[in-house]
């Protein structure tokens, strides 16, 4: 608790005698990511950071499993429980396997909210998306196709199976190529479960499997750089286009040497430190229901919709004109 909130309390309880300080002042927020070791997620936590030291009494607790599963992340949260923290801000693995220990969490009055990668209503007060579903669906595929005048065959490399973020943006991707893209060609859609390692086996799988193959799209930041290191290891560079959304610190050499010619994302940092304002409004008693405003500080505010979701602004392109300055920043 800072200074001037000690003197707020010191003053309330001098006002009425009576008035228990509650055991803990400090507004903790644990910050579940779907795996620790994830530049975007770090991006994330460093907003997070940014609201915390702006909301003065909040504190954070960054955590996430090593590999991108509901079970780890089950076990992180009755952890939390355990700990009785104050609210839970996750990136779900999975929307419905975490609906029962995120409503025990409830149940024991912690406020949950999901953001990044979505959980089933019942599993949390409100959802954030970084950007409108279809669109980023849309964005993904005019990525591949901005770059294909002629059309041609491109596979997805995705991150987990079970991701409701990636399966959403898929999902509405697919539904726009018919009508919109009709010459692109859609050959699969494999999951790299946000590993390098896993990633990078199944870019090979795709290159192999698909030898027309004009572009891969990976809307993960994990996966486009597991991608994209293969084209530039396997001297494919200027035969197949890696797209997809990417972390531009961790892409730029990619735009550099031509595996990619552009790729798309949100600001994470904005995105943990709007997660953290929700979360902490919901911890002090704010009602998530549908058409209630709620403020996410600096970055302004967000209206739930009928499912208690919101989303924020649409995504940036990156390529060679300006990924030098966006690295610079995350
Ligand atoms: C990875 C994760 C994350 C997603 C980004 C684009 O870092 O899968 O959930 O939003 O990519």
């Amino acid at each position: 608790m800072n200074n001037l909130r000690k003197l707020a309390v010191a003053v309330a309880l001098s006002a009425a005698a009576m008035v228990a300080l509650p055991a803990n002042a400090e507004t903790r927020i644990a910050l579940v990511v779907k795996t620790l070791g994830n530049g975007f997620f770090d991006a994330a936590a460093k907003g997070a950071e940014e609201a915390a030291a702006e909301l003065e009494h909040v504190s954070i607790i960054y955590t996430g499993p090593t590999s991108a599963t509901a079970e780890g992340q089950i076990e992180i949260i009755n952890a939390l429980i355990a700990q009785n923290v104050d609210a839970i801000a996750i990136s779900a693995n999975d929307p419905d396997a975490l609906v029962p220990v995120l409503q025990k969490a409830m149940d024991r009055g912690i406020a949950v909210i999901s953001w990044d990668s979505g959980v089933a209503p019942e599993g949390r007060q409100l959802h954030l998306n970084p950007s409108d579903t279809a669109l980023i669906g849309e964005t993904i595929i005019k990525l591949a196709a901005d770059f294909l005048p002629d059309g041609g065959d491109v596979a997805i490399l995705s991150a987990s199976s079970t991701a409701a973020n990636q399966n959403s943006w898929i999902a509405a991707a697919e539904d726009i190529l018919p009508s919109k893209y009709p010459n692109i060609n859609l050959v699969a859609t494999v999951y790299g479960d946000d590993d390098s390692v896993k990633s990078t086996d199944e870019a090979k799988g795709l290159i192999a499997s698909y030898p027309d193959l004009k572009a891969i799209i990976a809307p993960t930041t994990v996966g486009v750089v597991a991608a994209a290191q293969v084209v530039t290891d396997m001297g494919l560079i200027g035969q197949i286009n890696v797209t997809g959304l990417a972390l531009p610190s961790e892409f730029k050499q990619f735009i550099d040497n031509g595996a990619s010619q552009a790729v798309a994302l949100w600001n994470p940092i904005d995105l943990g430190y709007s997660a953290v304002y929700l979360a902490n409004a919901l911890a002090e008693g704010a009602v998530a229901e549908p058409g209630a405003t709620l403020s996410i500080g600096k970055v302004g505010e967000i209206t739930l919709d009928d499912n208690n979701s919101a989303a924020m602004a649409a995504p940036f392109q990156f390529d060679a004109s300006n990924i030098e300055e966006f690295a610079k920043i995350y």
